[in-house]
């Protein structure tokens, strides 16, 4: 079966985590990505959180699967020759700097059309243009900007970042997205365009129901959020809403047997209206059913800490597997919370591929999360991370068409190595 991105050249200048998530799923559905790194370091993630010495973290093998790797120093004049021939043998050129960097390195936006005006160039940036646009930017950064952070949590504490990682994986797939509507459209069209994607608009995005919840605030209070039930009032802005359900419908996380001694041992559990009679029968109240102060949802909305409190008596004596199976049996949306252990473990995620083992020449085996999007007709396979500069010279001969003669004279020009240090006095 053919990869659905086979054919399409990836100039992947990337680093850290928001970039290489971008063109790990692109090489995931069959693109070549060609990873330029810096002679000598690479991408910075190679060294870091290092869990073994001198061999490439897990933070970088895991974001950077099915890739080629070359290394060039692009400050270097000859570097510079090498990019500008890869740009005109590249479809997209993806890039996640600093802003500015690719302009002072010379490859401005008009440079780069100029080179190769089929090129898409996309780019992910901390903030877009405004008064943070010169700003570096990290994921939890992203996370706080972006209104994520002044959103979760609990109402008396501080804000609270996710350790799903929005910012960068969020940005890195919003831009994914961006390069391949921009290769549809190339294909009519036959120009490439520029694809840029904002950390603080990607989390914002992912947000977008806290933006509703802002709007809504100004006809009343938000009446499915606890502090509702509790009497407490609203402020201006969307509170934090600590784990009720996003949805309208009062969800929370329960305790499950085992919790005084597993941290994990808890379940969300959804009151959903439509499955309220059931609720009652399985947690043994039945008379709420018809009782005036449980029958309706918005009866109920006042009474809510006391109605989980209930339920949680239900389902801190069923473990959380137990819980799922009979609660699930009667349609009642629930799920357990899994830790990273446990996940590693499922043997379904096994068999689907989204949690695979990969086996690198320096680590040896170790686990990643698989391409989460199935394709039917392109399955994907996740190939380990390559070496630094493992395919260097394999790309200036088989991409660039370069002989001998020529590789030997742009190693001697120092592209390829570190920049070499004086030697001390
Ligand atoms: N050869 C020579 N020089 C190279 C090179 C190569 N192959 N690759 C990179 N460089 C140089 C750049 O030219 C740049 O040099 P100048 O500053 O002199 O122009 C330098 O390396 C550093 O680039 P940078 O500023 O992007 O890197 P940083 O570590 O200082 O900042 C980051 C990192 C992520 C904060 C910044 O790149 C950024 O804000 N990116 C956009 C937002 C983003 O993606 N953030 C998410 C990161 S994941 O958490």
């Amino acid at each position: 079966m053919s990869k659905a991105l086979q054919g399409v050249r990836i100039l992947d200048f990337t680093h850290v985590q928001s970039g290489p998530t971008c063109t790990q799923l692109l090489a995931w559905f069959g693109a070549d990505v060609i990873k330029v790194e810096r002679p000598g370091a690479g991408d910075i993630t190679r060294g870091q959180l290092q869990d073994i010495p001198n061999v490439d973290s897990l933070y970088f093998t895991m974001l950077n699967h099915n890739k080629r790797s070359i290394t060039l120093d692009t400050k270097n004049p000859k570097g510079k020759e090498i990019l500008t021939a890869l740009m005109k043998a590249c479809d997209v050129l993806v890039e996640n700097f600093a802003p500015g960097v690719l302009d002072r390195m010379g490859f401005s936006w008009e440079a780069i059309q100029a080179i190769n005006p089929k090129l898409i160039v996309a780019s992910i940036k901390g903030f877009g243009p405004g008064p943070y646009e010169d700003c570096k930017v990290y994921e939890n950064i992203a996370q706080c900007a972006g209104g994520a952070a002044s959103t979760t949590g609990f109402r008396d504490g501080v804000p609270l970042v996710t350790g799903a990682q929005i910012g960068d994986s969020g940005t890195g797939l919003h831009l994914a997205l961006g390069i391949v509507t921009a290769l549809y459209h190339r294909t009519h069209s036959g120009v490439g365009q520029r694809v840029t994607v904002a950390m603080q608009d990607g989390v914002l995005n992912l947000a977008r129901v806290k933006l509703r919840d802002q709007q809504r605030l100004a006809h009343g209070p938000l009446k499915e959020y606890s502090q509702f039930g509790e009497g407490i009032p609203f402020g201006d802005a969307t509170p934090r809403a600590g784990n009720d359900s996003g949805g309208g419908q009062p969800g929370r996380i329960l305790k499950c047997k085992g919790w005084e001694s597993d941290p994990n041992a808890y379940i969300y559990f959804i009151t959903q209206a439509p499955v309220w009679d059931k609720i009652c029968d399985v947690i043994g109240e039945p008379d709420w059913k018809t009782h005036p102060d449980y029958a309706k949802p918005a009866a109920r909305l006042p009474r809510l800490n006391d109605i989980f409190a209930r339920i949680e008596q239900w389902t801190m004596a069923r473990t959380k597997f137990e819980a799922m199976e009979i609660l699930n049996g009667h349609d009642i949306p629930c799920g357990p919370i899994l830790s990273m252990k446990e996940l590693a473990e499922d043997r379904s995620l096994r068999a689907t591929g989204t949690v695979v083992e990969v086996d690198h020449p320096a680590r040896g085996k170790y686990l990643s999360v698989g391409n989460p999007i199935k394709l039917s007709a392109s399955p994907s396979d996740v190939a380990r991370s390559p070496l630094l500069g493992e395919h260097t010279e394999e790309i200036l001969r088989e991409v660039l068409g370069l002989g001998d003669a020529q590789v030997t004279d742009i190693r001697d020009s120092g592209a390829l190595d570190p920049p070499r240090k004086e030697a001390a006095e």
